[in-house]
């Protein structure tokens, strides 16, 4: 078999994503997710003008092979950028490969581990009350975890809290800028889980999302309020690439930790997992560099009793999602994993075959990846160029988002 054609297709059914799209001279087909929220177009270029050219005539079989051309071989190694590409090629090299094989990507994998991926839900709200009936209905559809975000009085924008029925926080043209204030945050989150946890019960997980807003010391501080409230995880508490810092987080709380969403590489968190300085870790297949990569810090961190927390809100597309399913089935170390469902737009443009049942997801039974796109109604969908927020302090600095 050969490769004789990858398509890199922009759209934008509410949001933008970018979706690699490569075919075969048997026609077979794979699909792969490319979509980084803010640069998509860079992603776009980057796959069409020095990853297109170098796939065609390439044996689809050969993915390790493939990986390796493609990161040794542009010299410039890691970085969102190319590792979203690199990830884009790689995983539909997996549905091909899938496809071939007559199997669901999971058997490929190793097979299940597991019934079925648990996932947590995104509850949120302006105040307390809001916040509390925002995660009673997650848990009256099933879910058994659920991320708590809430406003904080004193702050008007805060991120993680959805006006409507989905989160988006990429704003058409330029960043919007939002005013981000420590004090008020670090008083008012304790009383919101007690709250929760009150209202419902010891077993049913929770979560938050400091968003990297925080120094070590100051995140500290935070785990230690909220371990009466027993969190599955507090989610990057502090920007991660020192990742020493870590260690202050550690000696100050018992609150498990869960970082990665941002990063692109093993090299991004082998400190981390070796010095077991957390316990999830959250990058995705899309951002770090496929199934093949992915597979690969999830084997590294089950050494050190760390487990996957993939990171799977809207911006990533469903084949990242799907993707994920098929790993997330069959790792030993499976955590939890993020998802935040799609809009019908989203899902009509993205046919899959996964489905949520008893707070879990569970991935197609279809060969491959159980995930396509459906090009002509992307094209209904033009893009539309969005930007993520920036932060400033309440004097103006600049801060963390
Ligand atoms: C999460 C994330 C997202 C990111 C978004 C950026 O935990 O789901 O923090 O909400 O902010 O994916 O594009
Ligand atoms: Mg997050």
């Amino acid at each position: 078999m050969k490769i004789v054609e990858a398509r890199v297709i922009v759209t934008c059914p509410g949001r933008n994503f970018v979706t690699l799209k490569i075919v075969c001279d048997d026609g077979t087909t794979g699909v792969g997710d490319a979509t980084l929220n803010g640069r998509e177009l860079a992603v776009a270029a980057y796959l069409r003008e020095h990853v297109v050219p170098a796939l065609i005539g390439r044996d689809p079989a050969r993915i390790e092979d493939t990986w390796q051309y493609l990161y040794k071989g542009s010299y410039w190694r890691r970085g969102p950028v190319t590792m979203t590409a690199i990830a884009a090629v790689d995983t539909a090299l997996w549905d091909i490969k899938g496809k071939v094989a007559g199997l669901p990507v999971y058997q490929l994998l190793g097979g299940r581990s597991r019934s079925g991926v648990l996932v947590y839900g995104h509850a949120s709200g302006p105040d307390v009350e809001s916040v509390l009936s925002s995660v009673a209905s997650y848990v009256s559809r099933g879910y058994r975890a659920v991320r708590v975000q809430a406003v904080v009085p004193g702050i008007s924008d805060i991120y993680g809290v959805s006006a409507g029925p989905l989160y988006e926080p990429a704003t058409a043209g330029v960043a919007d800028e939002a005013v981000w204030s420590t004090p008020h945050y670090l008083a008012h989150i304790p009383a919101v889980f007690a709250a929760v946890r009150a209202e419902f019960g010891p077993t049913l997980q929770l979560l938050h999302d400091v968003h990297h807003r925080l120094t070590p010391l100051e995140a500290g501080r935070l785990g230690k309020a909220l371990e009466p409230y027993a969190l599955t995880w507090m989610e990057d508490p502090t920007p991660a690439e020192l990742q020493d810092a870590f260690r202050v987080i550690r000696q100050h709380t018992t609150t498990p930790l869960a970082v990665g969403e941002v990063f692109n590489t093993i090299w991004d968190c082998t400190q981390l997992i070796q010095e077991r300085l957390i316990d999830y870790i959250r990058t995705t297949v899309v951002h770090a560099g496929g199934i093949t990569h992915l597979r690969r810090i999830f084997d590294l961190a089950a050494l050190y009793q760390v487990r996957s927390g993939s990171h799977g809100a809207t911006d990533l597309s469903p084949v990242c999602l799907s993707a994920a399913l098929h790993l997330d089935l069959a790792i030993p170390n499976f955590g939890l994993q993020e998802y935040m469902p799609h809009t019908a737009e989203t899902d009509a443009v993205f046919p899959h075959g996964y489905r949520f049942a008893d707070g879990m997801l569970h991935p197609a039974e279809e060969p491959g990846l159980g995930v396509d796109i459906d090009e002509e109604l992307a094209a209904a969908y033009p893009y539309r160029p969005a930007a993520l927020p920036v932060n400033r302090l309440t004097d103006g600095t600049l801060h963390d988002w």
